[in-house]
């Protein structure tokens, strides 16, 4: 989705942040301010600018360091970048609780475990670096890359020939996609691009290696949609290029199984969670772009979007052209849901806490 939400990195600390920055993430702001008054936190090893070209950027953790945005360097030679080698996850926080981290977790590791990556931290290790660095920028909204690679080695593409994986964590503010968006929908167009099969790079595998997936958003941006819309090698509904796609037909939620090759999304899980909680049926069920056509609804669902409905695929309307009244209970119910779950980066957190920012941007 073009422009879904953009990474504000570095932010300008000028007088104008707070206009342009301000309605949008509370902690991201709280953060400016106080580095702004020199009310910085400044903990055992926290490297801090303040002011480097009349702006303030963003801690990098990077291979057991917190280092300023500027000092976060991997090398030329680092697999992830010759070859794509290497796993990621894209995790939100939201009021300063962690939203399904551990699931996260549990699929970097099973993605590295995939392409044999041996990733040089535990788990607990891992969840901690990922609260840490939300921590030092001073976030309680945040979109968190955790990235790890194969690590630095010659040219050849020989992984023996990296002794030690790469781990970053970026921890940056975001801006949301515009509410109207949620209120109007998304047009979507299907792309010619077949998702990869399985016995290829597992879709499965949140890799390193997305050119796929950018090369459909390309095809959905030549035709000017917000989405496109990606079939497997026999024309079935897989996902969109980073969402997971769900129809709903007679009162029921209709989504692809995973086995069909798509990433199997956390936002996909909760949405289906939430929906039984309501006594929804929920189905994963093969299904192709006629069951599209002709269903009451369509929503995607991934950690950057969260929950947006889809009114449109290949210029036919879908239902009634507008966002049904499941995708709009499903999107009420994941908003209190991000509001209410996850682990808590800051101590003081309690769960449930209202979320200014988000309240603004719905
Ligand atoms: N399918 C694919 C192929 C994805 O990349 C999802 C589904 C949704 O999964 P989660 O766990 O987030 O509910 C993703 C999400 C982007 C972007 O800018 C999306 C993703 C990764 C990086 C960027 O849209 N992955």
């Amino acid at each position: 989705m073009s422009a879904r939400f953009l990474i504000l990195t570095p932010v300008s600390a000028t007088a104008s942040f707070s206009s342009s920055v301000g309605a949008t993430n509370r902690g991201a702001v709280k953060g400016l301010a106080n580095r702004r008054a020199g009310f910085f936190h400044i903990l055992p090893g926290v490297y801090f600018v303040h002011g480097v070209g009349g702006k303030i950027g963003l801690i990098i953790y990077l291979d057991g360091e917190y280092v300023p945005e500027e000092r976060a360097k991997v090398s030329v030679f680092d697999h992830g970048l010759l070859y794509g080698d290497g796993v990621f996850e894209g995790i939100r926080a939201y009021n300063g609780l962690a939203f399904r981290l551990k699931e996260h977790l549990e699929r970097l590791y099973a993605s590295a475990k995939h392409i044999a990556l041996e990733i040089p931290l535990p788990m607990a290790a891992m969840e901690e670096v990922v609260l840490e660095t939300v921590r030092r920028n001073d976030l309680r909204d945040a979109y968190i890359r955790l990235v790890v690679s194969r690590g630095k080695g010659d040219l050849g593409l020989d992984p023996r020939k990296c002794p030690r994986a790469t781990v970053f964590c970026i921890a940056a503010a975001i801006e949301l996609y515009p509410a109207e968006l949620y209120d109007r929908g998304l047009e979507m167009v299907t792309v010619a691009t077949r998702r990869n099969v399985s016995e290829a790079v597992n879709p499965r595998v949140k890799s390193l290696n997305y050119l796929n997936n950018i090369l459909a958003k390309i095809e959905a941006n030549l035709a000017g949609v917000g989405e496109g819309l990606i079939l497997n090698h026999e024309g079935y509904v897989v996902e969109a290029t980073g969402d997971n796609v769900f129809i709903v037909k007679e009162g029921a939620l209709i989504t692809p199984p995973p086995y069909l090759g798509l990433l199997e999304g956390v936002t996909r899980n909760a949405v289906i969670g939430l929906a039984r909680r309501r006594g929804i049926e929920v189905r994963e069920e093969v299904f192709t772009r006629y069951e599209i056509y002709n269903a009451d609804e369509c929503l995607l669902t991934g950690t950057a979007a969260e929950v947006i409905p889809v009114v449109r695929l290949d210029g036919r309307p879908i239902g009634s052209g507008h966002p049904g009244e499941m995708s709009k209970t499903l999107i009420a119910d994941f908003h209190r849901l991000t509001r209410t779950e996850g682990v808590p980066v800051y101590q003081e957190v309690t769960p449930g806490e209202e979320n200014v920012s988000c309240q603004a941007s719905r």
